[in-house]
């Protein structure tokens, strides 16, 4: 066991979705909550980030900063997403490192499987064949930071711990229709095609696709646990264990929304991977499940969007 009580934890990426929900958990872990604003630290650069490493001297780490993006995104910068976060992770685990900080959670994504990887994906999946290329920027990147962790793990005995989430959405998401993720880009059509009355609304691809997904304070909820229970190399699958296809995804936003219309498709725009539902049992078997079913889930992100962006 691993107390977060009286320890200095350092969120890297708190602005984020993950690293605010994080945030958010750990008020009740009498711990206290470092974070870096971009003045502090551009974590891109060594120089800044080692300052400010050696400045706070955190006792944990959860680092769940990263440039993060939907398939779009992640398919048109991808110079962006491979050096921005290895930049990023290896300032960070390095830093780490050089200021003795005594646990650290790296957080990476489901897309660091083979595209054709057999489904439930189990953690041993890693590295058993060819990635999906229109993420294999951020997977290489995500990839290179969990082999990181086990690095200084083997070599210094260092407590650094991977944590791989599925699909993630909650409050906070980024709701722009070109860099954003599916949840929150189907939420923001739905919503302005209901206002405007509009006879239908228009999805990325077939809408084949299956997609697991999980609420951010499930995901953040899992971190904690992992942080506090789990010591070993590797990384471990951070998931809901169920999948549904981007068309049925679709119909449930647009019911929660209240929005009738037809649902159309930009066959223009990617599929990307066909699949990507991770084996849940290795968290499960270490006495964790979510919590937030996923219709109440998007009910929850939709008032959130009423509330703050609509
Ligand atoms: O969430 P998403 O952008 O990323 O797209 P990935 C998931 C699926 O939803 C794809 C479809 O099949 C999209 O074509 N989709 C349908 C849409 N309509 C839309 C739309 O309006 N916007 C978006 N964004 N998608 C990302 C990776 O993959 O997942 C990252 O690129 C990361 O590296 C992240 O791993 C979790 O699930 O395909």
């Amino acid at each position: 066991m691993y107390s977060l009580s009286g320890k200095r934890v350092w969120v890297a990426g708190h602005r984020g979705m993950v690293g605010s929900a994080i945030v958010r958990r750990l008020a009740v872990e009498g711990c206290e909550v470092l974070t870096a604003s971009r003045q502090d630290a551009d974590l891109r650069n060594q120089a800044e980030t080692t300052a400010w490493m050696d400045k706070t001297r955190p006792d944990a780490v959860f680092l769940a900063a990263a440039k993060v993006g939907g398939i779009l995104a992640n398919d048109t910068y991808p110079a962006d997403f491979l050096y921005d976060n290895l930049m990023i992770e290896a300032n960070i685990i390095n830093g780490a490192h050089r200021v003795g900080v005594e646990k650290l959670m790296f957080l990476g994504s489901s897309c660091i499987y083979p595209k054709f990887a057999p489904q439930p994906i189990t953690e041993d999946a890693l590295l058993t064949g060819t990635l999906e290329p229109t993420n294999e920027w951020y997977a290489i990147a995500k990839i290179a930071g969990i082999k990181l962790c086990d690095a200084f793990r083997k070599q210094h005995d260092s407590d650094y711990i991977s944590g791989m989430p599925t699909n993630l959405y909650g409050p906070g998401d980024n709701f722009d229709l070109n860099s954003s993720h599916v949840m929150p880009a189907l939420i923001r059509k739905a919503h302005e095609a209901k206002l405007a009355g509009a006879a239908s609304i228009t999805i990325w691809g077939t809408g084949t696709p299956r997609r697991e997904f999980l609420h951010v304070d499930d995901c953040a909820d899992a971190c904690v646990h992992l942080m506090k229970t789990h010591s070993a190399p590797g990384h471990v699958n951070i998931g809901s264990g169920e999948d549904v296809t981007i068309l049925e995804l679709t119909q449930m936003v647009c019911d929660v929304v209240g929005y009738k219309g037809e649902i159309e498709h930009d066959l223009s725009k990617p599929d990307g991977t066909p699949r990507k539902l991770m084996s849940a049992d290795k968290l499960r078997g270490m006495g964790w499940t979510p919590q937030v079913e996923l219709r109440d889930g998007i009910s929850a992100v939709y008032r959130w969007f009423l509330d703050n962006k609509a």
